[in-house]
């Protein structure tokens, strides 16, 4: 199980709550109930399994004990915030740099945020972002972090073997989870909470996660609410959103999913 004691080891936080458990349904749920209750900036839930982990538009995150890290991370958006939209890039920057730290592999980013080694998700974020019912403004985003790290190839159940991988399977040999854990939550600290990256002038932001992208070059099609559409991705804009050419023209979306062809591979391969 990843404990206290372990992780602690390694956290450069003094004064932010970090709260442990073993088995939960999400973590996400509790964060999103305890920003509700008015915990302060930075708090941080760990799991280490979830029963009901959770994916994107209710879709499910394989959270297995033993091999993974699910967190969530409880973020407060003051007001004058301007860099929401970077907000799930700039996680998986964090993620990303914590990986290369602790294990010597750089991933890269999906656009906006996933997080792939070999062309294969070993990470997932869920953001939520929470509103006050009285005054309808946003008062905190709940991100959730998922990290495939210890299963082994043929580990992952059918329905995910040719998209889902693992550090361990990239790496080729164990990863210890505690301090690759505690080094994403110390990025996160860092970028959101020391540097303010969501008020912060956010080019240089944008310029890093930019270098990481495996989705730039890359034929995708877009789906959204009025359906498919091809495309190929040019760029990151300076918000965040993905700069795209269909056939109508250039354009930036901002929400919606991508789906990379396969087609055009060059960008995604080490
Ligand atoms: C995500 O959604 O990838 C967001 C995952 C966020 C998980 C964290 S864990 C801590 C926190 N608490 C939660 O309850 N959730 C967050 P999405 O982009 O919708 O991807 C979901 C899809 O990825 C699924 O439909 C599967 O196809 C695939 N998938 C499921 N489990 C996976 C895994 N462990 N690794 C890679 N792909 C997975």
């Amino acid at each position: 199980m990843l404990t206290k004691d372990q992780v602690e080891r390694y956290l450069n936080r003094k004064t932010e709550k970090t709260i442990y458990f073993d088995s939960i349904p999400s973590t996400n749920l509790i964060a999103a109930q305890m920003a509700k209750d008015g915990t302060p900036d930075g708090t941080v839930i760990i799991a280490d399994s979830q029963t009901t982990g959770l994916g994107r538009l209710g879709r499910d995150f394989y959270s297995p004990p033993g091999v993974g890290i699910y967190l969530s991370y409880v973020k407060e958006i003051p007001a004058g915030t301007e860099n929401l939209g970077l907000l799930a890039s700039i996680v998986a920057l964090a993620v990303c740099n914590a990986i290369t730290d602790c294990c010597g592999i750089p991933p890269k980013i999906k656009w906006p945020n996933d997080v792939i080694i070999n062309g294969k998700k070993v990470c997932g974020v869920l953001t939520k972002l929470i509103t006050d019912p009285a005054t309808n403004k946003m008062t905190h985003a709940v991100i959730g972090i998922g990290v495939n790290v210890n299963q082994r190839e043929g580990d992952f159940p059918e329905e995910l073997l040719y998209k889902a991988g693992s550090i361990r399977a990239a790496y080729g040999k164990r990863i210890q989870r505690a301090p690759l854990c505690a080094e994403i939550i110390n990025n996160l600290d860092k970028l959101l909470l020391t540097e303010n990256a969501l008020s912060a002038n956010a080019c240089a932001y944008v310029k890093i996660i930019r270098s990481m992208s495996c989705t730039i070059g890359q034929k995708i099609t877009i789906s959204s609410n009025s359906g498919k559409e091809p495309a190929k991705a040019l760029d990151i804009a300076p918000d965040g959103g993905l700069v795209v050419e269909t056939s109508a023209g250039i354009k930036v979306i901002r929400s919606g999913e991508i789906e990379e062809s396969g087609e055009w591979s060059l960008v995604s391969t080490y």
